[in-house]
């Protein structure tokens, strides 16, 4: 145990032996889609990751111990169980010592990877300033730990509950690169294209690989986002995904929902909004991601052995 973090013994070797290693988060599963689709979803994506010859790591807080790597049982218990903590950095303290159930978020993820040793995260959005930021002040916590961490996040650019404008601001303050995956626009999540351009375009996981290297091995310490567009099959179409963010907005904001509680909410509601179809797409644009990831992971392992 380093850290008090309980390694599986599947990424127990992997480190042991110096292979390619994707991080997952779990807060997509408590908090992000029902069960038992977040259990399938979970168990899929870890062996995308195998599949491609990298090693997956999913990160969550099991009765007050970190795991890196999770069993099946784990898993579904993570799926299954009401009352899981949503876990940011501020969480830690509390969760570890009153020996609670965490999900990570993408910014605790980071924290835990960053921990063990592994610096290739896949999922499937990240948070970001919110819209309406100027009057909540909220703004995801994600967004400082990509600041600080040598965590490279693939993701499918973010969802438009959030204001991507001001999220590509706050990123460039912060010294994150938002790295397009052959694609010149950054991706808004359910569909393949927004407004806004990434700050540049690799069409190569090697490439991605070599630009994180020459980041950190110059000591700029701090993460980059890869935006890795839905595929075209599962987009969804731009004015019933649009419609549905804006109802499922008018109803958070009626509801009085506040802080961590914003993008469960939101996320469940436009599901049921969207009658499912969002949650297909969602599902599928994290497999996407994962196998983007593991290539990552698998040309940046080469500068490491
Ligand atoms: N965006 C999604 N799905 C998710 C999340 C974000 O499309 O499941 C989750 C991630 O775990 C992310 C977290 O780190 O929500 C951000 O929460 P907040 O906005 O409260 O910082
Ligand atoms: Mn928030």
């Amino acid at each position: 145990m380093k850290h008090n973090l309980y390694l599986h013994p599947e990424v127990k070797k992997a480190l042991d032996e110096k292979r390619p290693i994707v991080a997952l988060e779990s807060t997509i599963i408590s908090h992000g889609m029902p069960y038992p689709d977040n259990v399938k979803m979970a168990l899929d994506v870890e062996n995308i990751i195998r599949e491609q010859g990298a090693v997956p790591a999913t990160i969550a807080i099991l009765k007050g111990i970190i795991h890196v790597g999770l069993s099946k049982d784990d898993i579904e218990y993570l799926a299954k169980e009401k009352g899981v903590f949503k876990v940011g950095k501020r969480d830690f303290g509390y969760v570890i010592s009153q020996k609670k159930t965490g999900a990570t978020t993408v910014s605790g993820t980071s924290i835990i990877a960053n921990l063990a040793g592994i610096n290739v995260f896949a999922t499937g959005g990240i948070g970001g300033v919110h819209r309406g930021a100027q009057e909540t002040f909220d703004i995801s916590r994600d967004l400082e730990e990509l600041a600080s961490l040598n965590i490279c996040v693939v993701c499918a650019g973010a969802k438009s509950i959030l204001d991507l404008g001001l999220t590509l601001e706050y990123l460039e303050t912060k010294g994150v690169e938002v790295i397009g995956y052959q694609t010149d626009l950054l991706p808004a999540f359910y569909s393949r294209t927004s407004p806004y351009k990434v700050n540049y375009r690799l069409d190569d996981p090697e490439d991605i690989a070599n630009l994180l290297h020459a980041k950190w091995s110059l000591g700029l310490t701090g993460g980059a986002v890869i935006a890795n567009p839905i595929p075209e099959a599962f987009s969804m179409d731009h004015q019933v995904i649009d419609q549905a963010i804006e109802k499922a907005l008018l109803e958070a904001s009626e509801q009085g929902i506040k802080g961590q509680h914003v993008t469960p909410f939101l996320l469940s509601k436009i599901k049921e909004i969207t009658g499912g179809e969002s949650l297909e797409s969602n599902i599928e644009l994290v497999y996407n991601n994962a196998r983007l990831a593991a290539k990552i992971a698998i040309a940046l392992n080469r500068y490491e052995t």
